[in-house]
């Protein structure tokens, strides 16, 4: 970690003046000044950006080490630009074309803009949270030897106080907890204003309390130095400061020096005469703007001081708008100087017309060297951060002997198997889950690997000697993290450690598990995850209506067709133990490869009978998305297309159906979603004059352009009904479309049209001359 470093306070603030000017410029330059093609605007956050210049250039010219990491309030994205402007590896042209396609992203992004970005932002209290689980998985890489402890760094989440009404910052500070986690600052932008107004007065009064009971150390940084001690001087006055309600702080800052006058006048009278006397209107403007989030000096001491590995959250009280003619205005989120205010100020900052973008206009010459010298501090810290990693061979998972399994069973074994043969890839797997570490199966895997935590846990039954399947102690070289009932937390630890290479030179392989439904608990961190190409595998079982007696609201419906829509996320669904092996395989791979992603795996605890493989023709397909189970006669007039644990319905159909309809065929569809993908991979590629038809296009057109296809799945039926869109085939759609209920599922699959009937009747209707 960076040692405390002595700083020039003079050449930051004349840093924090370039940050504050380059971002308002930015989106100032995009919006007035670039031509538009087709009159939207542009928009940009000016007042947002003003709020943290100050904390923003302290950080990153001042406190930050080259192994510490920053997740930045989105709406302060320009600025991040800007202190990459300054070091150098921002450019002017991906500047110039701010928000625009293929310029610097309006939110930061880890995979579309240029500079090196730690954590995308975007979805407020997200980028917060993930910097805690970031924290997590660099202690599990320094306990598993994997990091040198010298490498660590800090994690640290600058945040717009609005950010904490998410309540998934408070589910993760309380796993934090859990862990004991550390090397974190967590900065509240404190400018006390959300997007839509004044932020509520007492509840912030709570957050101290709130973090502090969950091991935080908690730094209010009220005022700068300079109000501080005029204040002091008048305890009335400061008396009468901190009474005043967010509105009215805010209120004032925007209307200015007589407006002050005008209050404190009224507010505490003759005590503060003498304080009214000393000062003119634009003094005591300046004055009332020394917040602690603005002054330099109170920032870096802060810094400074919290130098131990305590997490820490500064709450610094900042102007929104600081500096800007709409300082304080209730209503200046999406507020944008217009052009005569930004001449204006670009005057009061002393920058030339013309030389807008000139990194160090308006720093004097004697100046100069000193903001030259912090700048090029910075730089060298920020370039030595690159990590790069070696891949990691992923073996052949043989799959599970067994006549009859579940493929949520078959997934315990296969990593059972992985972990006693042992290697380097078992080695580097890291389980994870909410509570449902038995009931997915994980159990036998977290016996072999045990629990992760930084010091030891003993496990009180085996100790004991009371019987028991789990036998879970923990240890610092324990492979599963265990984490509460928080799912949205299992998506940011997946997150975390799927960047584990990138933000750690070290890949992990994440596996987290849940049950199918529960997904949509976390959905946002799910997308939040894929969206800045994090790599893990999410397991989900039980799935379905399949599950039976444990009922409806345990009974998934629409996740095939979350993964439909969701990017950076493939979905694979077997139905048997073989495939599941295959996909795994799969995923690992996919987890290592610079182009892969992540995937999701759908299982099911219905232990169904395999099939006898005449030969691994079928292993191509299923990775593919589908296979021909029973393959149809060239120009057959109709197909069951079956997806999962369903299939025993649709073999036992087609066996019986095939007798009355020769060439029938079984399509046995285990994603969805890449053969979706190919379909219209396949069509954009026909635009540019490629004719080779994608996998779907092939399966189906083996049947005849006129066929029946009627489509099965544990699930939405709009996850097969698709396919007839492909060749143009009738689709007869079977699936679920209610909440599910308890049940058999001779019952439950009769009630729901799943079964052997279903599959008759709608076959029989797509063949009757129409
Ligand atoms: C999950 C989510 N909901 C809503 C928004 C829209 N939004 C963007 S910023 C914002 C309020 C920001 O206020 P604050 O966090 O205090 O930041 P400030 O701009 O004041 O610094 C909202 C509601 C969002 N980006 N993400
Ligand atoms: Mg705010």
């Amino acid at each position: 970690m960076l040692k405390t470093v002595t700083t020039d306070i003079a050449a930051l603030r004349l840093v924090e003046e370039r940050l504050r000017w380059l971002s308002a410029w930015t989106i100032h330059h995009a919006n007035h000044v670039r031509d538009s093609a087709d009159g939207l605007k542009v928009g940009g956050h000016q007042a947002s950006c003003a709020s943290m210049t100050a904390i923003m250039a302290a950080l990153y010219f001042h406190a930050l080490g080259e192994n510490d990491r920053v997740a930045v309030k989105p709406h302060a994205g320009p600025v991040l630009h800007a202190v990459h402007y300054l070091l150098g590896s921002q450019d002017r042209a991906t500047l110039e074309n701010f928000r625009g396609f293929g310029g610097a992203q309006s939110y930061p992004s880890r995979t579309k803009d240029k500079i090196p970005v730690d954590f995308s932002t975007g979805s407020v209290g997200l980028g917060v949270a993930i910097t805690l689980f970031a924290s997590l998985v660099q202690d599990y890489l320094t306990a598993h030897g994997w990091m040198d402890e010298r490498d660590r760094g800090r994690f640290v989440a600058l945040i717009g106080d609005a950010e904490l009404d998410e309540g998934n910052i408070y589910e993760a500070i309380i796993e934090g907890a859990k862990h004991d986690v550390r090397n974190l600052w967590w900065i509240i932008d404190y400018n006390r204003q959300s997007l839509d107004a004044t932020s509520a007065d007492r509840m912030f009064e709570r957050f101290d309390e709130i973090f502090q009971s969950c091991g935080w150390r908690v730094v209010e940084l009220r005022y700068g130095k300079k109000l501080k001690a005029a204040l002091a001087k008048t305890p009335k006055l400061q008396a009468w400061f901190e009474q005043l309600s967010n509105a009215e702080l805010s209120a004032l800052h925007y209307q200015g020096g007589a407006a002050w006058r005008t209050r404190i006048e009224a507010g505490v009278g003759k005590p503060a005469a003498a304080f009214l006397k000393d000062h003119d209107d634009a003094t005591l403007a300046a004055l009332f703007t020394d917040l602690g989030g603005h002054c330099m000096e109170s920032l870096v001491e802060a810094f400074d001081a919290a130098q131990d590995d305590v997490p820490t959250l500064f709450i610094a009280w900042t102007i929104k708008g600081y500096g800007l003619p709409f300082a304080g205005h209730k209503d200046n989120h999406a507020g944008l100087m217009n052009p005569t205010q930004m001449a204006a100020w670009r005057d009061a900052m002393g920058v030339t017309e013309g030389r807008e973008w000139e990194p160090l206009e308006s720093v004097g010459d004697n100046a100069r060297p000193g903001v030259e010298a912090l700048i090029e501090r910075s730089r060298i810290l920020r370039d030595k951060r690159s990590r790069a990693f070696g891949s990691v061979t992923v073996p052949a998972l043989p799959a599970p002997t067994g006549d009859e399994q579940s493929t949520q069973a078959a997934f315990g074994r296969i990593l059972l198997d992985l972990s006693k043969a042992g290697g380097d890839l078992a080695d580097r797997i890291v389980t994870t889950s909410p509570d449902v570490t038995v009931s997915t199966n994980l159990g036998a895997w977290v016996n072999q690997r045990g629990l992760f935590r930084r010091s030891d846990m003993a496990d009180v039954f085996a100790r004991e000697k009371i019987a028991s399947t789990q036998k879970w102690s923990a240890t610092n070289n324990g492979q599963h993290v265990e984490l509460g009932i928080a799912e949205s937390n299992l998506f940011l630890m997946l997150a975390a450690a799927g960047l584990s290479g990138d933000l750690f030179g070290q890949r992990l392989f994440p596996i987290g598990t849940l049950y199918d439904p529960f997904i949509a608990r976390g959905l946002d961190s799910l997308n939040y995850a894929c969206y800045q190409d994090a790599r893990f595998l999410l397991v989900a079982t039980p799935s379905g209506i399949t599950l039976g007696p444990e009922g409806g609201a345990h009974q998934s419906i629409n996740p095939p067709l979350i993964a439909l829509g969701q990017p950076g996320l493939r979905h694979y669904e077997p139905a048997y133990a073989d495939e599941l092996a295959a996909m795994m395989e799969e995923a690992f791979r996919l987890i290592d490869d610079p182009n892969g992603e992540s995937t999701y795996l759908r299982l099911s605890t219905r232990s169904i009978a395999q099939v006898d493989r005449g030969d691994e023709a079928w292993r191509d397909g299923a990775i593919h998305g589908a296979y021909w189970l029973r393959p149809p006669a060239p120009g057959a007039e109709a197909a069951i297309v079956a997806m999962g644990a369903v299939m025993p319905e649709a073999l036992a159909a087609w066996e019986e159906l095939s007798a009355d309809i020769p060439g029938l065929g079984l399509l046995n569809v285990t994603s969805p979603d890449l053969l979706h993908r190919g379909w219209t991979a396949a069509q954009a590629a026909r635009w540019n004059g490629e004719r080779k038809p994608s996998h779907v296009e092939q399966l189906l057109s083996e049947l005849s352009p006129s066929a029946g296809l009627v489509t099965l799945a544990d699930a939405a039926p709009a996850s097969l009904s698709w396919l007839g869109g492909v060749l143009g085939q009738r689709v007869a759609p079977l699936g679920i479309e209610r909440f599910g209920q308890t049940g058999n599922l001779p019952d439950l699959y009769a009630a729901y049209r799943l079964d052997g009937d279903a599959i008759t009747e709608a076959v029989a209707e797509l063949l009757l001359p129409a």
